[in-house]
């Protein structure tokens, strides 16, 4: 279903192909119908409806870019669109497609070879074989080039050692891709390993006590000499190249999908503000309600042209710059979270419930603000591409 058009003020949908519009309208109905209606008790039990996962496969939502493989081979714009409907849901139906498909079928069609492709990217698109993505370690968040976890090569297998945390779907997981350093001819390189449930020494726990992506599973992952095949590596790409490029992949797809809360919260507030009343008026009347509700307008507006540009770039075949993918993460997860907690504010005490959903949207934004890059990692991004100095670190 076409956005509302108080929401869609600037006619984007006339910038969509009808194929676009198609996709992004199917996943919007099993949104609305299928999604929202159970969201809130996964969010209050902190469970993931694996039901949803072949709806979502039959959507052709699981590596939704790639071709061949029983792939979609659908654009980058309606791969963000629906990513946007996802997280319209919430931000962790939006997450499962996001590492599936970015993280985890991404790297394996761009680095594995024609054997690994086979043996994953059929059942990860049918949604029977699902995977997680261990990059971040207790210890190295935001600087992945310090990692711990060494892979050292022993005849036809390496043995695995380390940790990884903070991992989405690490405890449903059949398999994960894990980065790891390995000694390569006397220097270190970080490459791609794939880690199989069940193979021995390989442990995912659970993180308890979240009050962000309630809805999702997110884990620890532990290695004790787990023996990974060498028919396991990822022989396509060696140091942090590898999952950086993975991540522009899912960062530009969060650009998408923040906005799609963001329109969740929107929506839902402008609905509050006119059926509810104080001082016989509805609140919707008050001036300063209408300056929240134009600021939140404004902001959605003007962050879903500033993704659909960046995807453009990417479905006309030029290089996306990483600071371009920053640019647009860094603004849209940034007002997503503003707009989260204005709505928050328009519904008053009813707005710390989890009845209504920009409470639910507002915590789910604050994970978003900090994965896939923080905002500050995205901020020198950025200032490094534009004077030419790099401030992450020592130099
Ligand atoms: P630096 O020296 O700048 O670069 C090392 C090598 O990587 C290349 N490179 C990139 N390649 C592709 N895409 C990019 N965006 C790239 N950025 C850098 C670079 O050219 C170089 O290649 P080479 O061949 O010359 O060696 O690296 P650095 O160590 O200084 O780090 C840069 C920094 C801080 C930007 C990077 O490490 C970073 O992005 N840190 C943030 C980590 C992060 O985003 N982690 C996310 C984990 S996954 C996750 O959060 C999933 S959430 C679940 C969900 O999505 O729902
Ligand atoms: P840190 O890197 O310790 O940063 C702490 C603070 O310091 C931040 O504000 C940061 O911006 C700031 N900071 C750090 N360096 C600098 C600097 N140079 N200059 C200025 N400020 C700086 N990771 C995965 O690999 N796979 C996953 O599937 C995954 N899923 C996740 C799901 C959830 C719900 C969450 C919350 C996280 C997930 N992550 C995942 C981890 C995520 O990518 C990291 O949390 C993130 O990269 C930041 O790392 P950190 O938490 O260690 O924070």
């Amino acid at each position: 279903m076409p956005r509302a058009a108080v929401t869609d003020l600037y006619r984007i949908d006339d910038l969509l192909s009808p194929e676009d519009r198609a996709i992004r309208d199917t996943v919007a109905r099993f949104v609305d119908q299928e999604y929202l209606p159970i969201v809130g008790k996964h969010f209050r039990n902190h469970t993931f409806p694996s039901h949803v996962i072949p709806k979502l496969a039959d959507m052709g939502i699981f590596g939704a870019t790639l071709k061949g493989y029983g792939c979609a081979g659908l654009s980058n714009v309606a791969y963000g669109l629906i990513l946007q409907e996802l997280e319209r849901g919430d931000s962790g139906l939006r997450s499962f497609a996001s590492v599936q498909s970015s993280l985890c079928m991404f790297p394996i069609y761009s680095f594995g070879n024609d054997e690994q492709k086979e043996r994953f990217l059929p059942g990860m698109a049918a949604g029977k074989i699902i995977g997680c993505f261990g990059l971040t370690e207790p210890d190295y968040g935001s600087d992945p080039g310090g990692m711990l976890t060494r892979a050292v090569k022993q005849g036809d297998h390496y043995v695995l050692n380390g940790s990884k945390m903070w991992i989405t779907n690490g405890t449903i997981a059949d398999v994960a891709v894990v980065w790891a350093k390995v000694d390569d001819g006397g220097a270190e390189s970080i490459q791609g390993f794939l880690v199989e449930k069940g193979m021995p020494g390989f442990i995912a726990k659970e993180i308890e006590g979240k009050f962000s992506l309630r809805a999702s599973f997110t884990a620890e992952l532990a290695f004790q000499d787990v023996k990974v095949p060498a028919k396991n590596l990822l022989p396509g790409v060696k140091g942090l190249r590898g999952p950086l490029s993975c991540l522009n992949k899912a960062r530009m797809g969060i650009a998408f999908a923040a906005m799609g809360a963001a329109v969740a919260c929107f929506e839902g507030a402008r609905e509050y503000s006119l059926s509810r009343k104080q001082f016989n008026k509805p609140i919707a009347g008050f001036q300063l309600t209408q300056e929240k509700l134009a600021d939140m307008l404004q902001e959605i507006v003007k962050g879903q042209l500033l993704a659909l540009r960046l995807a453009q770039l990417a479905d006309s075949g030029q290089k996306v710059l990483p600071e371009q993918v920053s640019l647009c993460k860094r603004n849209n997860v940034k007002v997503a979270l503003e707009i989260a907690r204005v709505a928050r504010s328009i519904y008053g005490a009813n707005g710390i419930s989890d009845e209504y959903p920009p409470i639910r949207h507002m915590l789910n934004l604050e994970s978003v603000f900090t994965y896939e890059g923080t905002h500050e990692v995205h901020t020198l991004i950025l200032g490094k591409a534009i004077t030419g100095i790099d401030a992450f670190g020592a130099s």
